[in-house]
């Protein structure tokens, strides 16, 4: 078993999308071992992205991720970070494959409705960052 870490960005919660995307994950097998809803602040989204702070797009992927309520899960499945990586698609929608959820339901490379920790090093970082030990039991 393997977990990673996932969110239904601000895009895809203010779209109504919550309940769709969370049926693509439990039909694809993973168990949901948390689950929040929370409105990401200044200070956490530009730590959270701190990898990309010297890229262009960093000021407004902060603003993007702040701008509305996201809701964080830790999932687990056999295989999971490349599982839910494959599930999400391409970072940009416009070249993600049909029926990935990028595709369904992002609208650009920026605003692209989920994310998913890319190695198992980073799953454990961003679980850690928005979950405590207990909610992970
Ligand atoms: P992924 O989330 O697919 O691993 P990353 O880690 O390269 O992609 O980028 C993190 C986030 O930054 C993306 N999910 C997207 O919201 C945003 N982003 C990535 N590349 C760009 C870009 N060229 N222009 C605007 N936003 C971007």
């Amino acid at each position: 078993m393997e977990r990673t870490f996932a969110i239904i960005k601000p895009d895809a919660v203010a779209a109504g999308h919550i309940g769709d995307i969370v049926k693509i994950i439990e039909s694809n097998g993973f168990t949901i071992l948390a689950m929040k809803k929370i409105r990401m602040t200044d200070a956490a989204a530009r730590n959270f992205y701190i990898v990309h702070r010297e890229k262009k797009f960093y000021e407004s992927l902060v603003k993007f991720m702040t701008e509305g309520p996201c809701v964080v899960m830790a999932l687990e499945r056999e295989n999971a970070i490349r599982t839910w990586r494959s599930i999400m698609g391409d970072t940009n929608p416009a070249t993600a494959t049909e029926g990935t959820i990028r595709k369904l339901y992002g609208t650009n490379i920026e605003r692209n409705a989920t994310h998913g920790s890319d190695a198992p090093g980073t799953a454990a970082d961003e679980l850690h960052f928005f979950f405590s030990t207990a909610d992970l039991l």
